[in-house]
């Protein structure tokens, strides 16, 4: 379509597409050996969260198993888990932290 209001070779989109970003939800799981001070610290650190907000999430993964870290692009949620995977292996711990798309 077009403005003159007939047809020209090129097919547009009658609905304008917004351009959103894909967003990932980074997720960490609980295990039964990893210690609590540990999991805080990483939150602090790589997610950036007040001591608070890590305690929260912390304490909320231990009970429920699973919880969420934040909402990032694709580079930037891929760069976190392997933050995470890469300081809970270096430190011998089994803390899992996953991705997944939002
Ligand atoms: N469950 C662990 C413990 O009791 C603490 C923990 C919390 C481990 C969150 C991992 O993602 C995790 N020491």
């Amino acid at each position: 379509g077009n403005d003159a209001g007939f047809e020209t070779g090129t097919a547009t989109k009658t609905r304008p597409k917004t351009k959103r970003p894909n967003l990932y939800r980074v997720l960490l799981l609980n295990d039964d050996y990893t210690p609590m001070e540990f999991v805080v610290l990483v939150l602090q650190d790589v997610f950036n969260k007040s001591r608070e907000d890590a305690m929260r999430i912390m304490l909320h993964v231990h009970q429920k198993g699973v919880g969420e870290c934040g909402v990032y692009p694709y580079e930037v949620a891929e760069t976190k888990v392997t933050r995470v995977m890469d300081t809970a292996r270096k430190n011998q711990h089994p803390l899992q932290c996953v991705m997944e798309k939002q």
